[in-house]
């Protein structure tokens, strides 16, 4: 599918930013959510320049903003040469339509942004997949302002020349079609993935997702501790398709860890649905950490948009360890971090780009990944190398001892293999 921000063949998209600033509106600053508005804008590739706010009760229905300050702001990117309009919020259809007239260039919200940035980034089948459909599904209700667009453009979807209605009924079924079709190839998808997580899940071994806001320095983490390569770069949204490596602690202790797309405030619903499958892993996980730029003027705000996705995803309750990064960048501000940690006394304060603070990492993930590994003392005899075989492959084995009649072992094993183990479990051990 097209990119709505176009960087090819053309010079740099010039872009203008609409924020409101509603009374109703807590927590994030309508300041702060234009400038994180200006960083989705610069890395889709476009040039901001400029941005307005309107203060009001509540949105106009018809523009969004009050038709005067429309009008006002219109001109403004007339003589700036403005190729398109961004709105902060989710437009609704009629509005988008309504925009387009009074500014008379492309008009875009918040979510086609992210979705754009989503559709540039994807790699996998799968991703690709996904951010389409969530495209589709978001394009569908407002075809007939693309239909403008497309008419102008030539090429994109369901392009292929003619006016009128007809072939905006005609756009509207080629659509709907693609978007039965997507799904059903992101059935078969899906299946694969769950048969891979089955594959993994063999091995017994912990799983742990990394989640986080975006650009809080999750992939950098993975690579750290696993020496992944996974991509790590200073934009928005860098990762899309989750990783997954096995981490070895120095408690002997084995976890899949498993890096995956991070979140932003108004994070569009659709995307969440369309992302799924990825969130998968992360409903799936034993143990969340939970990434914070602690450097982050909104850093609070951020771990309070993570949340809200999280129990959109079904995902919120799960043991989670807060994990405070990068802190070679607080300059001084120590005080921000203590209140943080105050605030989560089993938090772990790092720099996953300088190493600092990981062996602790290490050890708080060590002691909370504990409790779901159920600690014993077992005696096998010596011929039952099978089961002693076994033990290794499911357990997490501390201490061994081969002398004597029997081989005996402390060993961390998933409770559900308690009943495989029963016959030569000892006693139960303090974790
Ligand atoms: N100063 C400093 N920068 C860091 C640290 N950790 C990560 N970064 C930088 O922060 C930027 C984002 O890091 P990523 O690891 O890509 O962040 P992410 O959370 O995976 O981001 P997305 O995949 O885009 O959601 C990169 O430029 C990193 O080099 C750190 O501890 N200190
Ligand atoms: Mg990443």
């Amino acid at each position: 599918m097209k990119a709505l921000i176009e960087t090819r063949n053309r010079r740099t998209e010039r872009v203008f930013l609409v924020g409101v600033e509603l009374k109703s509106r807590n927590g994030w600053d309508t300041q702060d959510s234009l400038e994180e508005l200006s960083e989705l804008a610069t890395t889709a590739g476009a040039e901001v320049v400029g941005d307005g706010m309107q203060k009001m009760a509540a949105p106009c229905a018809t523009t969004f903003i009050g038709k005067g300050k429309a009008d006002e702001f219109a001109s403004y990117c007339r003589r700036a040469d403005v190729d398109t309009v961004i709105f902060d919020d989710e437009l609704s259809p009629a509005q988008s339509r309504n925009l387009e007239k009074v500014f008379n260039c492309k008009v875009l919200d918040r979510t086609s942004l992210i979705l754009d940035i989503f559709a540039q980034r994807a790699r996998t089948r799968e991703g690709k997949l996904q951010i389409e459909l969530a495209q589709l599904q978001h394009l569908l209700p407002r075809l007939t302002r693309f239909w403008g667009h497309l008419s102008r453009q030539k090429g994109g979807i369901g392009m292929r020349g003619g006016e009128g209605e007809t072939q905006l009924e005609t756009d509207r079924r080629r659509v709907q079609d693609r978007i039965a079709r997507i799904s059903r190839e992101l059935e078969v998808v899906r299946r694969q993935r769950s048969t891979q997580r089955q594959a993994r899940q063999r091995n017994h071994w912990a799983l742990a997702s990394i989640v986080g806001y975006t650009n809080a320095g999750k992939s950098t983490l993975l690579n750290t501790l696993t020496g992944a390569d996974v991509l790590a770069e200073n934009k928005l949204f860098a990762t899309l398709d989750p990783t997954t490596r096995r981490l070895r602690l120095p408690s002997n202790q084995n976890v899949l860890l498993t890096d995956t797309v991070g979140f932003i405030r108004k994070l569009p619903h659709g995307l969440v649905e369309a992302f799924k499958a990825t969130l998968e892993e992360v409903v799936q996980a034993d143990l969340l950490l939970h990434v914070v730029d602690v450097s982050h003027p909104q850093a609070a705000e951020q771990i309070e948009s993570v949340n809200t996705v999280l129990k959109e995803i079904g995902a919120e309750g799960k043991p989670t360890l807060m994990v405070f990064n990068k802190i070679d960048q607080l300059n001084g501000n120590q005080s921000l971090l203590s209140r943080f940690l105050e605030a989560y006394p089993h938090g772990v304060a790092i720099s996953a780009s300088q190493g600092e603070g990981i062996s602790s990492l290490m050890a708080e993930l060590g002691s909370q990944l504990r409790p779901i590994r159920e600690f014993i003392e077992i005696s096998v005899p010596h011929q039952a190398s099978d089961v002693i075989a076994r033990l290794h492959e499911v357990g997490q084995v501390v201490e061994r001892n081969y002398e004597g009649q029997s081989a005996r072992f402390k060993v961390r094993i998933p409770p559900h293999l308690h009943e495989e183990f029963a016959p030569f479990i000892v006693r139960r051990m303090n974790q």
